[in-house]
């Protein structure tokens, strides 16, 4: 049993996506994610220039081997480009595994450890009104848990609003869900800390007030604070029993999280820009957040990811899988499997893809009662239609970046 052929496929239905696919010489085939949203190109190139040539031949049997060799024979270790592309390997070769034995992914992971997961789906609006009308359209889609992301009065566009122009002037453009914008340069995007934590808890007070004390609320910062403004709207926000309140300020130094757990006690979730267990080691060890954010697809695949989850439950730290539209349906569907099977679970993030991407990529999972399942396909249960893919060349597109009002450039 060797891996015969080694394709790395990019398409743009919807948004970019790249996919690794290996066959075996037996015809079993395998499929990896390896988008890395805006610099998709990056990982292309790594996998067909780097990395292809050193599959071909290899005992696709062998996962945890092949895992070891990538990472430390390109001697150049971490960083977003390599964990993607060895999570792409990685993912693939679980694939095949299971499907030779002819049992889903995560019958092979240790079996269900629940009949579902429980997901959040992304509501948003410029004012309450639209925040209001977003939270009732995604309960009435089933989500059971919701992300709450709201404008700010006198900023223009930020991250995370559905019904955002894309760019000033743009009327009537939705931002919808997918914030990386087609185009030769990103977009400038305005940004006042101070104005959003005087907004955010009012709006919060008021989606409470709206929808009762038992919805989960999850809110991200998406990086934007600094370590003392986190833990102020982490304590402003206490009164409405957040789930979590996600990326609050930037984690490179993982230290930063210690000021922020000093004030406040609303659980905190870190990590989806995160590439592995090292970036995670302190704020685990000195039990600085509540979930680990990192997505399959960008933390070296399903094994360094079971590996960092189990190092997580020794400390009750549970899993909050990175899922926005930027992570492919195969991503997806390992982070499924994975997340059926851990033990220490704790949510699965779900934007929906679009229809000409669910035309590419043929899934198998289900969403029942607010709860996803990877489905009982052999494998991921994901194939990728590559006539239908070909439809979709790869089209240039950039996530915006922020400057304040100064011009000061900000975290995005
Ligand atoms: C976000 C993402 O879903 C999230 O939590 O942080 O939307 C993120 O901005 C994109 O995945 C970036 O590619
Ligand atoms: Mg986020």
């Amino acid at each position: 049993m060797s891996i015969r052929s080694a394709e790395v496929i990019v398409t743009s239905p919807d948004r970019n996506f790249v996919t690794l696919k290996l066959t075996t010489d037996d015809g079993v085939t395998g499929l990896g994610d390896a988008t890395l949203n805006g610099r998709e190109l990056a990982v292309v190139s790594y996998l067909r220039d780097h990395v292809v040539a050193l599959l071909l031949g290899r005992d696709e049997r062998n996962i945890e081997d092949t895992w070891q060799f990538l990472y430390r024979s390109a001697y150049w270790r971490r960083g977003p480009v390599t964990m993607a592309a060895i999570a792409a390997v990685d993912v693939a070769l679980w694939d095949i595994k299971a499907k030779t034995a002819g049992m889903p992914l995560y019958q092979l992971l240790g079996g269900a450890s629940r009949r579902g997961l429980l997901a959040y789906g992304h509501a948003s609006g410029r004012d309450l009104e639209e925040v209001f009308d977003s939270i009732r359209a995604h309960q009435e889609q089933g989500y059971r848990a919701i992300r709450v992301q709201t404008g700010v009065p006198g900023l223009h566009s930020i991250y995370g609003i559905a019904s955002n122009e894309t760019s000033p002037g743009n009327v009537g453009v939705r931002y919808d869900h997918e914030p990386a914008q087609r185009g030769a340069l990103p977009t400038q995007e305005d940004w006042d800390t101070r104005r959003y934590l005087r907004h955010v808890p009012t709006v919060f007070e008021a989606v409470r007030h709206e929808f009762g004390p038992e919805l989960p609320l999850l809110h991200d910062g998406h990086h934007r604070m600094t370590p003392i403004q986190a833990a102020q709207l982490g304590k402003s926000l206490e009164p409405y029993d957040l789930f979590w309140l996600e990326d609050c300020t930037p984690a490179e130094n993982q230290e930063a999280l210690r000021l922020v757990r000093q004030h406040t006690t609303t659980p905190l979730a870190i990590g989806e820009i995160f590439n592995t267990l090292w970036d995670y080691q302190q704020i685990i060890r000195e039990q600085l957040i509540d979930y680990v954010r990192s997505a399959v697809t960008h933390t070296g695949g399903i094994t360094h990811l079971k590996k960092l989850l189990e190092y997580a439950a020794q400390y009750q730290i549970k899993s909050g899988m990175h899922g926005p539209t930027d992570v492919s349906p195969v991503g997806m569907a390992a982070a499924m499997h994975l997340g059926l099977a851990i033990h220490n679970f704790g949510i699965q993030e779900y934007m929906k893809h679009g229809a000409r991407t669910d035309q590419v990529f043929r899934q198998s999972f289900t969403w029942r009662d607010g709860l996803l399942h990877p489905g009982e396909e052999p494998g991921l249960g994901v194939e990728l239609d590559v006539d239908e893919a070909r439809k979709y060349p790869y089209e240039s597109a950039y996530l915006p970046f922020n400057r304040l009002s100064d011009g000061t450039v900000h975290d995005w």
